[in-house]
C-alpha cells in the first residue's frame, strides 16, 4: 500500500517536472517534432549515424546528436561503423579518407563545418565534417536547428565559417556571487564548491554558448578581486575551464591592474618597474600550468575608480604591453577597454573650458562623450600584437539608443574589439521584454566611412577593414542562477542573438528571432509570426518609452531602473541626468556640434554630415547632437515638446499592443512561460506610464507647454516620483 502510494507520488512528480517548461533547456529543447509529416520525412532519411573520433569533444558531439535525434524523431539512433550503410556521416578531416566526397577544407578553417548531401552508394546520405573537432561540433549543433526549426534537409550544401575569432561572454561577475548589473539571480560560478563539485549547469552553460558559437567567457567582474588570481582561486578557475574545454570554451579572467601589490606583496603595481612585469609573468606561467589554453586577460583600468597605469604616469598602452609580454609566449591575449572617463570632471559644468584646466593633456574638454576618443586615438599602434582593445557600442554607456563610439574605424593599427550588453542595465534590467539584435545590428551595420563608403563598424571589428590580425566581439552576460538563466524568458533571446550575430554579423535580426522562437516556443506559423512582431518591435519602444529623439542617462542614481532625470547632486558632474539632457527654458539635449563641444569632430566627414545640422539630423538622435529649441520644428510639423512627448506615449501604446499580442499565444505555449511573460508585460507597461510621467512633468516645467490631447495626462505628481526610492534594487556594483 505505502509502496504504491509511494511510487504513484514518484511518477506523478517526475511527470510534473517532465512536462514543466520552465526555460532551463533554452533553445535545445529537442522534444519529438510535431508536423507528422516531416517527422515521417526525416525518420525516413536519418536511419542510422556513422561518427568517427572519440576525443572529449567528438563524444560531446556525438552525444548531443544521438540526445538531438533521439528527441526529435523519437526514435533509437543506431550507431553504424558502416560508410554505405550510413545515413549521417559526421567526421573530422583526419577521417575524411573513407568518404567518398569532394570537400574543400581549406575554405573551413580552424572553427568552420560543411554540411552537405551526397551520394553514398545508391542512396543520398549527408555529411558534417571540418578541419578540427570543435568545427564539427558547431556542424553538429547547425545540423540539430536545421531539424528544430523544420527545414528541409534533402538537398543540403552549407559551409559556415565565424567572422570574428573571439566570440566571448562578459561576466561581471563577484566573487561572493552578486553580479554587477545582474538580474537573473546570482552568480553561476559557486567558488565555494569548486573545484570538487562540477554542477551540470556548467556544462549545460558550455553546451548553450557552443551551439551558438560562442568561445570565449570572462568569468569575472570588470571591476576586478585580485583574489581570483591566487592559487586556490586558480584551481577552481582550472575545474570552470576543465568543464567548458569539450566545448570549446576558453576561460577568461580579468586582472585587477594593482594585483602584485594586493597578492604579490610588492610596493608598486607600476607597468615599467622589472619586478612588477616580472611578477605578472609568473603569475601568467603559474595560470598557464593550470590551464593551457587559458585565453587571456580582460582589463578595467583607469576608470571609475579601478587602478591603472595612470596612476605611475604611464599610458593605457604601458600597462597592456606589460601584461600582453607576460601572456604572449602561452599566445594569450589581452583585452583593455576604452571604456575610461576622466576622474577629474569639476563638480560644476557650467563652462566646458574651465574643466580642461586640470592638466590633463590628453584630455579635450569635458563633455564624456570625447574622453574614450581623447586617450585611446593618440596610442592607436602602440600596442603589442596580441592586444585588443574594447569598446562599448557607444560613447556613453549601454543607453536604449547610442551613435557608434567614434573609435571605431579611428584605430587602423590597434585591433578593437565590440562590447555589447546583454544584461539590460539601462533597458528594464530582468523584467522587461526588449530583443535586443536590432540594436546590435544597428550598430554594427553603421557606416563609420573611416575608408570611405561601406565602411562599417561590423567590417571595423571583423577586422577586414584595418586587417587586424586578432578579433574579437563581447557580450556582457545577461546570465545568472534563475532556472531559465535570464529572468526575462526573452532575455534568452538576446544571449541566442549575440552568438549568432558574433559568428556571422549578416544574419538579419527577424532570421535570427525565426530561429530562436521555433526551438524555444513553437514552429506553429501563427505563434511564430506573433512572437517576431513583437521581438522586433521591444527595441524601439523601450528607445521611445525612455528615452526618446536621443535623450540619454536620465536614471534613477546607481539602480539605473527608473527615470530621474532631475538629478543634479552627484559628485561628478557627469554622473547626474541634468548634465545629459541640458534641459532649461529655451529647450533640451546637449551641444556636440562645434558650438557645444564638439565631439563630431571625432568622426568621419560624412558621418559628421549626417548629425551636424539640427534641421537635417536623424530624429532618432537629435538630442544627442544638439541642443533645441522646445518649439523647434520637427519633421512632421509637430514641435519638438508635442513630438517628445507623442514619443512617450507611442512607447507605451506599443507596449499596451505587445501585452494583446502576446495574450493570443496562450493556447499555443507552456502556461508556465506564458504566464511569466505576462505578468512582466504587466510590469513593463507600468513602467512605461511611470517614464513618461515622470519625464514629461519634470521637462514641463521648463517647456511650460500643456501635455498634447493625444498623450495620456500623468497619474500623479513630480514630486510623487521624485519620492520613489530602490534601496534594494538588484544588481548595483560592489567590488568583491
Ligand atoms: C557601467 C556600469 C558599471 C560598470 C561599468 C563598466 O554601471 O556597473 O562597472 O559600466 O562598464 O555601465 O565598467
Amino acid at each position: 500500500m505505502v509502496k504504491s502510494f509511494l511510487f504513484s507520488l514518484t511518477f506523478l512528480l517526475f511527470a510534473t517536472l517532465s512536462s514543466a517548461e520552465d526555460g532551463y533547456r533554452l533553445w535545445l529543447r529537442y522534444d519529438k517534432i510535431d508536423n507528422n509529416s516531416l517527422l515521417q520525412q526525416y525518420r525516413n532519411q536519418i536511419s542510422s549515424i556513422r561518427f568517427s573520433g572519440s576525443s572529449p569533444t567528438l563524444t560531446a558531439a556525438k552525444n548531443e546528436l544521438k540526445t538531438g535525434l533521439q528527441g526529435l524523431l523519437d526514435k533509437k539512433i543506431t550507431e553504424t561503423s558502416s560508410v554505405t550503410g550510413a545515413s549521417l556521416l559526421v567526421f573530422t578531416k583526419s577521417f575524411a579518407g573513407s568518404v567518398k566526397a569532394n570537400i574543400d577544407y581549406n575554405k573551413l578553417g580552424d572553427e568552420g563545418f560543411l554540411i552537405q548531401t551526397i551520394k553514398n552508394g545508391q542512396k543520398n546520405a549527408t555529411i558534417i565534417t571540418a578541419n578540427t573537432d570543435i568545427g564539427l561540433l558547431y556542424g553538429v549543433f547547425h545540423y540539430l536547428r536545421l531539424l528544430q526549426t523544420h527545414q528541409n534537409i534533402q538537398h543540403l550544401n552549407i559551409t559556415s565559417v565565424p567572422k570574428i575569432q573571439n566570440r566571448i561572454l562578459n561576466h561581471w561577475d563577484n566573487l561572493n556571487r552578486t553580479i554587477e548589473r545582474g538580474y537573473a539571480g546570482i552568480s553561476l560560478w559557486n567558488w565555494h564548491t569548486l573545484p570538487g563539485y562540477i554542477d551540470q549547469r556548467y556544462i549545460d552553460y558550455a553546451r548553450a554558448n557552443a551551439s551558438i558559437g560562442i568561445n570565449g567567457t570572462v568569468l569575472t567582474n570588470v571591476n576586478a578581486n585580485a583574489l581570483v588570481l591566487t592559487k586556490d582561486y586558480l584551481l577552481k578557475v582550472k575545474a570552470l575551464a576543465d568543464a567548458f574545454r569539450p566545448y570549446g570554451m576558453k576561460v577568461y579572467l580579468t586582472a585587477r591592474f594593482s594585483a602584485p601589490i594586493e597578492i604579490g606583496g610588492l610596493k608598486t603595481a607600476d607597468p615599467l618597474d622589472a619586478s612588477v612585469q616580472n611578477w605578472w609573468k609568473q603569475k601568467a606561467d603559474e595560470i598557464y600550468s593550470h590551464i593551457p589554453d587559458f585565453g587571456g586577460f580582460l582589463v578595467k583600468a583607469n576608470s571609475e575608480g579601478q587602478p591603472g597605469p595612470q596612476n605611475y604616469g604611464r599610458t593605457h598602452a604601458d600597462g597592456a604591453n606589460m601584461l600582453a609580454d607576460a601572456v604572449a609566449p602561452h599566445n594569450g591575449i589581452v583585452i583593455w577597454r576604452a571604456f575610461v572617463y576622466d576622474v577629474r570632471v569639476q563638480k560644476e559644468d557650467e563652462n566646458f573650458d574651465s574643466a580642461r584646466n586640470h592638466n590633463a593633456p590628453s584630455i579635450a574638454s569635458s563633455d564624456r562623450f570625447k574622453q574614450a576618443y581623447a586617450e585611446f586615438k593618440p596610442l592607436d599602434g602602440k600596442f603589442r600584437k596580441n592586444v585588443l582593445v574594447q569598446v562599448k557600442n557607444g560613447p556613453i554607456d549601454f543607453q536604449p539608443r547610442e551613435p557608434f563610439s567614434p573609435l571605431f574605424g579611428a584605430m587602423p593599427n590597434t585591433p578593437l574589439a565590440m562590447e555589447f550588453q546583454l544584461t539590460m542595465e539601462y533597458l528594464g534590467q530582468g523584467t522587461h521584454l526588449v530583443y535586443q539584435a536590432p540594436l546590435f545590428k544597428e550598430v554594427l551595420d553603421a557606416d563609420t566611412y573611416a575608408n570611405g563608403k561601406g565602411s562599417t563598424v561590423a567590417k571595423v571589428i571583423n577586422g577586414s577593414l584595418h586587417n587586424y590580425s586578432v578579433t574579437a566581439i563581447a557580450g556582457v552576460s545577461n546570465i545568472g542562477s534563475d532556472r531559465n538563466w535570464t529572468s526575462n524568458p526573452f532575455g534568452q533571446a538576446t544571449w541566442y542573438a549575440f552568438g549568432r550575430l558574433a559568428w556571422n554579423h549578416d544574419l538579419s535580426s527577424e532570421k535570427i528571432a525565426d530561429e530562436w522562437i521555433r526551438q524555444t516556443f513553437s514552429n506553429n506559423p501563427a505563434t511564430i509570426a506573433t512572437m517576431q512582431k513583437i521581438m522586433m518591435a521591444s527595441r524601439e519602444a523601450v528607445v521611445n518609452y525612455m528615452t526618446p529623439l536621443g535623450l540619454h542617462h536620465i536614471m534613477g542614481t546607481s539602480h539605473h531602473y527608473g527615470p530621474a532625470p532631475w538629478v543634479d547632486n552627484l559628485g561628478r558632474a557627469d554622473w547626474n541626468p541634468v548634465y545629459y539632457h541640458r534641459a532649461d527654458a529655451y529647450g533640451i539635449g546637449f551641444d556636440r556640434t562645434e558650438k557645444g563641444s564638439n565631439a563630431l569632430a571625432q568622426y568621419a566627414p560624412q558621418v559628421q554630415a549626417q548629425w551636424k545640422d539640427s534641421n537635417t539630423c536623424d530624429e532618432k538622435d537629435l538630442l544627442w547632437f544638439h541642443h533645441v529649441s522646445w518649439s523647434h520644428k520637427m519633421k512632421n510639423g509637430k514641435t519638438l515638446w508635442n513630438e517628445l512627448s507623442s514619443k512617450y506615449q507611442e512607447g507605451i501604446d506599443t507596449v499596451r499592443w505587445m501585452q494583446k499580442q502576446w495574450n493570443t499565444v496562450k493556447n499555443s505555449i507552456d502556461d508556465e512561460r506564458f504566464k511569466q511573460v505576462q505578468m512582466f508585460l504587466n510590469i513593463q507597461e507600468k513602467d512605461a506610464v511611470w517614464w513618461k510621467d515622470a519625464c514629461l512633468l519634470y521637462f514641463q516645467t521648463f517647456s511650460k507647454m500643456p501635455i498634447p490631447s493625444n498623450v495620456e495626462k500623468p497619474d500623479n505628481t513630480l514630486e510623487y516620483y521624485k519620492s520613489l526610492k530602490f534601496p534594494f534594487a538588484p544588481g548595483i556594483g560592489g567590488n568583491n
